[in-house]
């Protein structure tokens, strides 16, 4: 496969982007690959700068649950954009869109958009510190929140492919204040309240952790969480930026029946627009300016035309009752083929799916935290990430992160998708 007019394209955008891109994972380096430049994307595949046809399934990391370029979202935008891309006042559209997410989500009463999950993540935690009075967070290790300063230990995503899960520039003082314990780890966290209990202001989870490929919670280990931050008077935090308006209408906590104090989301919700939003208890976002103490504020907040695209996407959802069964069938097919080729051939694999998410990881399993998901044979994954690519499939181009189907994907696309498998799995252990 001739990639000539990406790599150039990445040599001349290293000549001005620190490390040519935009975000890290997408360099491909975990993978020993140069990046593909993507000029356009149509429902579920994408095309690069050489035309070769991709089936996508990254999805823009989850953000278009309808696909690319979907009917409703574009006609949305493309009338919004008309009447001004952003005025730096209330608009009626933000009100709209928080009452659709306030009626799909009942956890969150009230809610405050800005402009990304990071943003989201971090106001959230700030609001939880105000709110309590208490200083200390508690994330788990592999989750991944966006880069704020706090969340940048133990993190997953791009900073665990690219070996900086502790990254340089936070300080010491803010890492103290990250309290940083394994997934699934009742007794651990069980420990962490009882030796600093008065101390944590909220412990904040991916329900379904996405970050560090997917990780799946132990039944009953989001309630244990839930209980223990109860009795301790901290605040659960469920950061659903994947997994919100993704997995259900009602993101994870719908379908494992947990009401967070605060949740957090992003992408779904902008339809692949620069979104995010927290949200939940009134009491809790009462406190935030104007009304209360805790400050927080963003000029593209609740942008125009982000919000012209999220009503269109939640309104398609609300309109197609069978839309999530439909995504959730595919997936199993999908991520139960795979796991059948990968048998075939002998290869130790787990493939973890919820709903529309799925990750398969080349060890035993089970997967149920960091530690485990860095069993994967890494170097088997970037071969196999190489074979899929040649064969026009475009997987998340890292052991640790979450491949993700759309509205647009296709019975017929999941028979493909096995097929190249198949095959890229053959040309794989044979040149081995
Ligand atoms: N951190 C994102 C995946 N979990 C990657 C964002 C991007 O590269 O676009």
């Amino acid at each position: 496969m001739k990639l000539e007019r990406s790599i150039a394209a990445f040599a001349r955008a290293s000549t001005v982007l620190a490390g040519g891109v935009n975000s890290p994972v997408r360099a491909l380096g975990a993978v020993g690959l140069s990046p593909v430049f993507m000029k356009n994307g149509a429902g579920e595949h994408l095309y690069d700068l050489d035309d070769h046809e991709y089936l996508d399934y990254v999805m823009s990391w989850g953000a278009l649950l309808l696909g690319h370029a979907h009917p409703a979202v574009t006609r949305a935008i493309n009338n919004a954009v008309t009447r001004g891309t952003s005025f730096g006042t209330p608009t009626q559209a933000e009100t709209e869109l928080a009452e659709a997410i306030v009626s799909m989500m009942p956890s969150i009463e009230r809610l405050r958009f800005v402009s990304s999950g990071t943003e989201a993540t971090m106001s959230a935690i700030r609001l939880a510190r105000g709110f309590t009075g208490r200083e200390k967070i508690v994330k788990f290790a592999g989750c991944y929140h966006g880069h704020g300063d706090s969340f940048l230990i133990a993190a997953g995503s791009g900073a665990l492919t690219h070996g900086v899960p502790d990254s340089l520039g936070v300080t010491e003082g803010t890492a103290r204040d990250t309290i940083v314990l394994p997934f699934n780890d009742v007794p651990a966290i069980e420990q962490a309240f009882e030796t600093a209990g008065e101390a944590i202001a909220a412990v904040v989870v991916e329900p379904y952790a996405a970050n560090m490929g997917l990780v799946l919670p132990r039944p009953g280990y989001l309630q244990r969480l839930r209980d223990l931050c109860t009795r301790h008077g901290a605040l659960l935090i469920f950061d659903e930026v994947i997994t919100g308006f993704r997995v259900a209408s009602g993101g994870a906590q719908q379908r494992e029946g947990i009401t967070p104090d605060l949740t957090t989301l992003g992408k779904v919700i902008g339809g692949g627009l620069p979104v995010g939003a927290f949200g939940g208890r009134a009491d809790v976002m009462a406190y935030l300016s104007p009304s209360g103490p805790v400050y927080q504020a963003g000029t593209l907040a609740g942008n125009p035309l982000a919000m012209a695209a999220g009503l269109a996407v939640l309104g398609t959802i609300a309109e197609d009752p069978t839309l999530y069964a439909r995504l959730d069938a595919l997936t199993q097919q999908l991520s139960e083929g795979l796991g059948e080729v990968m048998a075939r051939h002998g290869l130790a694999h787990t493939c973890v799916r919820a709903g529309s998410m799925f990750t398969l990881y080349f060890t035993q399993g089970p997967v149920l935290d960091l530690e485990d998901a860095q069993k994967s044979d890494r170097g088997l994954f970037a071969k196999y990430f190489g074979a899929m690519l040649e064969r026009g499939i475009y997987l998340a181009p890292s052991q640790f992160e979450t491949n993700f189907l759309s509205a647009a994907h296709t019975a017929r696309d999941v028979d493909r998708t096995l097929a190249a498998a198949e095959a890229s799995v053959a040309q794989v252990l044979t040149a081995a």
